[in-house]
């Protein structure tokens, strides 16, 4: 029995230390499939987009305006593309043709250790984060559709941001997870990270 345990253990950590996932990524029409994904360092995207479409790393700010011009960054032509990415942060994608038509998309690339990176993001403020129970979103108007997503990407809450800007999290469980603003026709505005700790 004791043997059966360690064994286990054992496996366990093995499995933890090395798990590396592959997401895949596709485009459904002019939207990106998914279009947020929450992913470790050194997670892979398998990329698999038809004609014309691109992926296309944009700056924060060309994402925000629906722009297409390059940061220098990943730029994916149509066709099947597999890419590890290997330094945490928030990637902002589009697609060049239709990044007009608001075609975009974003990695968010955590540490292995599960504790997001802090970085600047004008989009989206959330206080506290961590959080606790609730959260207080800043960067956004009132009346916005808000899902709070796993890392799996599943939807585990949806609401309307209210006046003052708070979203109770409190039926959350603990970990890591996405707040992910939409506007009325579910276009993605905006995209950060959230760890719930207790
Ligand atoms: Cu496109």
């Amino acid at each position: 029995m004791k043997h059966t345990y360690t064994l286990l253990a054992a496996m366990a950590i093995a499995g933890a230390a090395s798990a590396q996932t592959t997401y895949d990524l596709t485009n459904g029409g002019t939207t990106f499939v998914p279009d947020v994904i929450n992913m470790q360092v050194g997670d892979s995207i398998h990329l698999a987009i038809s004609a014309p479409h691109t992926c296309t790393e944009v700056s924060q700010a060309t994402w925000i305006a629906n722009g297409n011009t390059s940061n220098g960054g990943f730029n994916y032509p149509s066709g099947v593309h597999t890419f590890a990415l290997n330094t945490a942060g928030t990637y902002y994608y589009v697609c060049i043709p239709h990044a007009g038509m608001s075609m975009k998309g974003v990695f968010n690339v955590e540490s292995g250790v599960g504790v997001p990176e802090q970085e600047a993001n004008a989009v989206l403020q959330l206080s506290p984060n961590p959080a606790n129970t609730s959260v207080h979103i800043a960067g956004v108007a009132s009346g916005q559709r808000i899902q709070v997503r796993e890392v799996t990407g599943r939807v585990v809450l949806e609401t309307i941001l209210g006046e003052d800007g708070m979203v109770d999290i409190s039926s959350l469980h603990t970990g890591n997870y996405s707040i992910v603003v939409r506007d009325e026709q579910g276009n993605l505005m905006a995209a950060e990270r959230m760890t719930i700790a207790r």
